[in-house]
């Protein structure tokens, strides 16, 4: 089985948020686009409590239950079958999805028996970095799919340092065009 995991595509990720990556709102009509050809798709959401330790590092962000929090209007949030919140403790970054604390996702995808896990969303440097370096680590056959993440670039390299690890790491990466039904 194959499946989709849309990382963080939440309205403090896009432009007008209070951690806005640059064109962060562009990844959602390629995700709405991508959905159908899965056979399941997850979602992760940064769900960070207001005093969380990870604010020494970040403007306060995606905080649990605030409009931050939900995800981009556009996105077709409607075709998730299951969302993961990450990031809730006060105590750390949380930055994988493999580390919710809503639900276990290496779990859920080990019952429904996926095997390929492509990875989209915000941010590529970040998340989407951590959530596919776990992936691969655990021995799922992970993609980045290259049209559907866009970097916060603290530093300008920092993106395409990001999928230059991914990629040693056994990550492949491929555009949205690659996928097959
Ligand atoms: C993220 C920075 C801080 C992300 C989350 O979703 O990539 N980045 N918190
Ligand atoms: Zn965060």
């Amino acid at each position: 089985m194959k499946a989709l995991l849309v990382v963080d595509v939440q309205n403090d990720f896009c432009p007008g948020g209070a951690l806005a990556v640059p064109d962060g709102d562009k990844v959602v009509s390629v995700i709405n686009g991508l959905m159908e050809m899965f056979d399941i798709v997850v979602a992760s959401k940064d769900w960070h409590p207001s005093d969380s330790v990870h604010f020494k590092k970040w403007p306060p962000h995606c905080i649990q239950n605030s409009n931050g929090a939900e995800f981009h209007p556009l996105l077709a949030a409607n075709r998730i079958n299951r969302v993961f919140l990450k990031g809730t403790r006060n105590k750390d970054d949380g930055y994988s999805a493999f580390e919710a604390t809503s639900d276990d996702l290496e779990k859920v995808l080990r019952e429904k028996k996926v095997v390929d896990l492509y990875v989209a969303g915000l941010a590529t440097d970040y998340c989407v970095r951590a959530s596919a370096l776990d992936a691969v680590r655990k021995g799922f056959r992970t993609y980045v799919v290259l049209d559907a993440v866009e970097a916060v670039n603290v530093k300008p390299e920092d993106g395409v340092h990001a999928l230059e690890e991914l990629r040693k790491a056994g990550v492949a990466l491929i555009s949205s065009r690659d996928i097959k039904t």
